[in-house]
């Protein structure tokens, strides 16, 4: 074992010369430039899908694990584990999704002797229970929402304890996260039935029909703690996400630092995250998921125990690469005191851009890629894992790419994001990019005046618009008078309405789960052709910057 000169620092517990990737798309080409970046080799799996995808290019080795869909290729715990003995590599990297979160994958790969990029077995085994974590919070010192920590064992249990908390309360799936399982009482009336629904959908999403009730929190805002962790006792934090712009329990816009944050409120959720991370034996990069209420009052809600999509905003804003720092912590390095003292610089947003089309109920659009311009020049950063003539199956999650935009404040950050908007192209399919042209002209978003349920409400409302040139196209009004004809009245997602989350791979079900708001969203959008049609309401006041919008699409020759 060799002593590394600089620094007087510990020796290397172990070398990492091959590291195998188990993922695809954007997360697996992140993770390795990081490892070229550090002189690692690269070797990455794919699937019969994924041969001629941009990872397989990309790296330095490339194996074929199995067919297109992920339960006989990508989650192939065991396979992988071999495969990575096999080859020779020293460690593992999960990325997210697929096996990350496994604790099963982690215990393997020890019991191979492969080194697991992330946290051990036990933390991520600690975290996968929202009661047993709840507990585990409590006895650390960290808020928690008000309510329960152990499963309800019947309807005259969950009674007594809303009575104790007080309505409005939720119930939520003890074994779950994402929103699955998770239903809002008003009153003492709606309990019997809310609880039984919760049960049922708990039951079949995670196995597990456990409930717990806590305090309903009224448009909270989702505010996240990047944590690392080495193998020596430091575990520091680099500052918070914000990532209340979700779509149905699914990020769509992150950013650091949050606009609800300052340094002395950035100070004590910091500590809260250290604490939580601490109190499960956490190493490696994780995350610690709050919720903010109004009050400024912040609330442990989960751990991820992984790197997350929205890593880079913290990238951005700390100029570390988290990928790197988890290597090192793998190879059992100690962190400098260094990290204990990073402040956010500037700001960061990031957009994530899926293959679907948010004008039509963000409705699946695969196909091949038949051009592809990636926005480029100051502040700009693309994580994607797709190029030119690729193809976009539904096999997997349709997150493409990711867009992000650094500037010195919110303002310039924001306005580079909107320049990269304009230089990106992509043709052949559909993608959420003109969804964030619309936000950018949001004044809540402007503001800055976010919550977690905002994004849904805005498109529920038709707030969120296409562009007038889109919305005179032929084929939309074909789409709208056929969709008129198939839906009628209104529909949309509620607050706790289940939807897997984006992180954990996309299933075929999720389409059918789509259809309600599908139906909604095109419903939506006709209302809105009607007011543009009336001239009034917010529809017919955005025309003209709409309309330029419109011009500058057929200028770029876009769709
Ligand atoms: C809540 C809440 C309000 N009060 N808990 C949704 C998924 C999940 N992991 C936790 N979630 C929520 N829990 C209490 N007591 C509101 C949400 C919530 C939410 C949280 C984070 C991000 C987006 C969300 C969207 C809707 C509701």
């Amino acid at each position: 074992m060799s002593r590394s000169a600089a620094g007087g620092r510990r020796p290397r517990a172990r070398e990492l010369r091959k590291v195998l990737v188990a993922n695809r798309g954007e997360i697996a080409v992140r993770v390795l430039r990081a490892l070229a970046d550090l002189g690692i080799r690269g070797a990455v799996v794919y699937s019969e899908a994924d041969r001629e995808a941009l990872p397989v290019l990309l790296a330095d080795e490339a194996y074929p694990i199995g067919p297109a869909p992920s339960s006989e290729s990508y989650l192939r715990g065991e396979a992988i584990v071999e495969l990575a003995r096999e080859i020779g590599a020293d460690a593992i990297h999960p990325g997210y999704g697929f096996l990350s979160e496994r604790a099963e994958l982690a215990r393997m790969c020890r019991a191979a002797g492969v080194v697991f990029l992330g946290p051990p077995a036990k933390a991520i085994a600690a975290m996968g229970s929202k009661t047993a974590s709840r507990r585990l919070m409590i006895e650390a010192g960290v808020p928690v929402v008000p309510g329960g920590t152990e499963p309800l064992a019947d309807l005259d249990a969950a009674r007594a304890e809303a009575e104790r908390i007080g309505y409005p309360v939720m119930l939520k799936a003890a074994a779950g996260g994402g929103g699955k399982g998770m239903r809002r009482v008003e009153e003492p009336d709606g309990l019997a039935s809310a609880f039984r629904a919760a049960r049922s959908e708990a039951k079949a999403s995670f196995g597990d029909d456990a409930v717990y009730l806590e305090k309903y929190l009224a448009l909270p805002r989702h505010v996240e703690i990047q944590v690392l962790a080495d193998e020596h006792g430091r575990t520091v934090s680099l500052g918070e996400r914000e990532c209340s712009l979700q779509r149905r329990h699914q990020k769509v816009v992150e950013e650091a630092p949050s606009p609800a944050v300052g340094p002395e409120l950035r100070r004590r959720m910091g500590e809260a995250a250290v604490a939580a991370a601490r109190a499960v034996g956490y190493t490696s990069a994780g995350t610690v998921e709050f919720l903010l209420d109004r009050d400024g009052e912040f609330y442990f809600l989960e751990m991820n125990t992984r790197l997350q999509v929205e890593h880079p905003v913290t990238e951005m804003v700390t100029g570390l690469d988290l990928v790197a720092w988890q290597v090192l912590i793998a190879r059992g390095e100690p962190l400098p005191d260094a990290l204990e003292r990073v402040e956010p610089r500037g700001h960061a947003v990031e957009v994530r851009l899926y293959a679907e089309d948010p004008w039509h109920g963000f409705a699946p659009s695969p196909g091949t890629i038949r051009h592809l311009r990636l926005p480029e020049g100051p502040g700009i950063r693309n994580d994607c894992g797709v190029q030119a003539g690729g193809e976009v199956t539904v096999h997997y999650d349709p997150m493409l790419a990711k867009l992000v935009a650094w500037g010195e404040d919110r303002e310039q950050a924001l306005a580079r994001l909107r320049r990269a908007l304009g230089e990106l192209r992509i043709d052949g399919i559909r993608t959420t990019a003109p969804l964030f042209v619309a936000l950018l002209d949001d004044p809540d978003f402007r503001a800055g005046r976010l919550d977690v349920g905002m994004l849904d409400r805005k498109l529920a409302a038709g707030e969120l618009g296409p562009p007038a040139a889109a919305r005179a196209a032929p084929a939309d009004e074909e789409a709208v008078a056929a969709a008129e004809a198939a839906t009628d009245g209104e529909a949309g997602a509620e607050d706790g309405e289940p939807m897997e989350s984006r992180d954990r791979g996309r299933e075929p079900d999720d389409l059918a789960a789509d259809l309600p708001l599908i139906a909604a969203a095109i419903a939506h959008h006709d209302r809105a052709l009607r007011r543009a049609a009336a001239g009034r309401g917010t529809a017919s006041a955005l025309r003209g910057r709409w309309s330029q919008a419109g011009r500058r699409e057929a200028l770029r020759g876009a769709r």
